[in-house]
C-alpha cells in the first residue's frame, strides 16, 4: 500500500477495526476512511454501494462483523447469521465492483471443525461437523472465505482471508453475557473485588483449551499481510500457546487483584474442547506475536479501569 492510498477500515468501533485503525495510524497512512453505524449501515447494499461509488477506498480492511462470545453465538443464531451474510457480502461485492485493490476479510478459528486436527491447519476448512454452539457464525464466516476465493477466482480480485484465533485487548466488548472470555471475567473479577464477593462463578468445566491473542499483534499481522500476502488460501494467526479456561481464570483474577475463590458452573456450555491454530504458514512469513499473555491481559484491565464508566449497568 502506498502511503497516498485510501484505505477503508470496516468495523472501526469494534476491538479489531480500532486496533487496525491505529495500527495504520502508527504506520503513517494519512488517508484512512471510517464510518459508524449511524452513518453508514453495512447492512444495506444500496448504502454500502454509495459509499464505495463516492468515497473510491483503494484498499479495504473488513472488519465490521457481529461478534460476540459463546452466549450469544447460541443465543442469538440468527442475528449471527444474517448480519454476518449481509456486511461481508455488501462489502465485498461492492468493492470488487467499485476497483478496490485489495480486500483482506476476517475470518475466525471458529470455522473450523469441532474435531479438526490439532494444531489446526489451513487444510481443515470444510472437511467436517462445526462446533455446534457456534455453527451460525462460522457457517457465516466459511462463506466470506469463499466470497473472497471466488471473486478472485473468477474476476481476478486481490481477496484475503485471515483466521485468528480468540482475540482480547483494549476496546473489547465487556458486556456481562454477551463478551467472550476474557472481558466477560474481567469485568466479573473487578466487580467481584469492589463488592468484596467471595466467589466469582466461571462458566463451564474450565476444562476447555484456548488460545488467545492480543488484538494490537493481529492489528500488525493485518497490516503485515496486506502488503505481502496476496494468495487465495486461507492464513491462520495466532500465538502457539493455549490454556485451559481454569487457568485463564486465575491469570485474569490476579490481573485484577482479586482473592476470593473461582467456581465452575458445568451447567454452561464448555463449547469446543480445544481450538489452537497451526501458525507455520505465517511464522515462515517472518511475522511473529509480541504481547503475552499476562502482559496483554494488565494492559486490558488498564483500559477496562480507564473506560469503566460507560459499562456501569
Ligand atoms: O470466549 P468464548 O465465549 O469463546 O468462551 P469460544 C471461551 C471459553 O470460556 C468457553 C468459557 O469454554 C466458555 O464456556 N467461559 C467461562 C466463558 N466463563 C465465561 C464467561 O463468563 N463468558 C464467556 N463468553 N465464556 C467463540 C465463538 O467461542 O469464539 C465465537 O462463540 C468466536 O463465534 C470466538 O469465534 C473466537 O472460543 O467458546
Amino acid at each position: 500500500m502506498d502511503h497516498a492510498a485510501s484505505i477503508y477500515v470496516a468495523g472501526h468501533g469494534g476491538l479489531v477495526g480500532a486496533a487496525i485503525l491505529r495500527a495504520l495510524q502508527d504506520r503513517g497512512y494519512p488517508h484512512l476512511l471510517t464510518h459508524r453505524h449511524a452513518t453508514l449501515d453495512l447492512t444495506n447494499q444500496a448504502a454500502v454501494n454509495g459509499f464505495f461509488a463516492t468515497e473510491r477506498p483503494e484498499y479495504v480492511f473488513l472488519a465490521a462483523a457481529k461478534v460476540g462470545g459463546i452466549h450469544a453465538n447460541d443465543n442469538y443464531p440468527a442475528d449471527f447469521i444474517r448480519d454476518n451474510l449481509l456486511i461481508q457480502t455488501n462489502v465485498i461485492d461492492a468493492a470488487y465492483r467499485h476497483g478496490v485493490k485489495k480486500l483482506l476479510f476476517l475470518g475466525s478459528s471458529c470455522i473450523y471443525p469441532r474435531h479438526a486436527p490439532q494444531p489446526i491447519p489451513e487444510e481443515a476448512l470444510l472437511s467436517g461437523p462445526l462446533e455446534p454452539t457456534n455453527e451460525w457464525y462460522a457457517v457465516a464466516k466459511i462463506a466470506g472465505i469463499k466470497m473472497c476465493q471466488a471473486y478472485r477466482r473468477q474476476h481476478g480480485f486481490s481477496a484475503i482471508a485471515l483466521m485468528p484465533t480468540n482475540l482480547y485487548g483494549p476496546g473489547d466488548n465487556f458486556h456481562p453475557t454477551h463478551s467472550h472470555v476474557v472481558p466477560a471475567l474481567m469485568r466479573r473479577f473487578h466487580e467481584a473485588k469492589e463488592a468484596d464477593l467471595p466467589e466469582v462463578v466461571v462458566w463451564g468445566t474450565g476444562q476447555p483449551l484456548r488460545e488467545f491473542l492480543h488484538v494490537d499483534d493481529l492489528a500488525e499481522a493485518a497490516c503485515f499481510l496486506m502488503e505481502c500476502y496476496d494468495e487465495e488460501r486461507i492464513i491462520n494467526i495466532g500465538t502457539g500457546d493455549e490454556l485451559p479456561i481454569r487457568v485463564l481464570a486465575t491469570q485474569v483474577a490476579e490481573a485484577v487483584g482479586y482473592q476470593g475463590s473461582i467456581r465452575f458452573d458445568a451447567t454452561k456450555p464448555d463449547g469446543i474442547p480445544r481450538k489452537l491454530v497451526d501458525t507455520s504458514r505465517l511464522l515462515a512469513m517472518g511475522w511473529r506475536p509480541r504481547i503475552g499473555l499476562r502482559e496483554g491481559l494488565a494492559s486490558t484491565y488498564r483500559w477496562f479501569l480507564e473506560h469503566q464508566e460507560k459499562f456501569r449497568r
